[in-house]
């Protein structure tokens, strides 16, 4: 069944509306964390368990993935929590004199047509 259809409650499919799924499936942005050269390792293990919720060693992998690669995913969120968590981030980057950079990409679209 594509994710335009639906069981109806009498049995067989029915075929959703696009304004209608809209509603329910709204666009997701990634956060993404970039490497720079100054802040500590342990403050973005630290933001990555306060901010986007990670378990230690998720928020380790995470930091070392972006580490060694420049840049990873912080978490997936709906527009305007992904807009605070970045805010988030870079407040908190700042009161800490640190320069790391956060910012946020939508992932595909769910509208979009197969
Ligand atoms: N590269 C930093 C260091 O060696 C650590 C770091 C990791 C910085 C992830 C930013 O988003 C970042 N101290």
């Amino acid at each position: 069944m594509s994710s335009r259809e639906k069981e109806s409650p009498k049995g067989g499919v029915v075929l959703q509306s696009r304004t209608q799924r809209k509603t329910q499936k709204p666009r997701m942005y990634r956060v993404l964390l970039h490497n720079d050269d100054y802040t500590p390792m342990d403050f973005v293990v630290r933001l990555l368990q306060t901010v986007f919720r990670k378990t230690e060693s998720d928020a380790t992998a995470i930091m070392l993935h972006v580490h060694n690669h420049g840049v990873g995913v912080a978490g997936v969120y709906t527009h305007e929590i992904a807009e605070t968590k970045v805010a988030q981030v870079h407040m908190l980057a700042r009161q800490n004199d640190c320069p790391l950079v956060a910012s946020m990409e939508p992932e595909d679209d769910p509208d979009a047509e197969r």
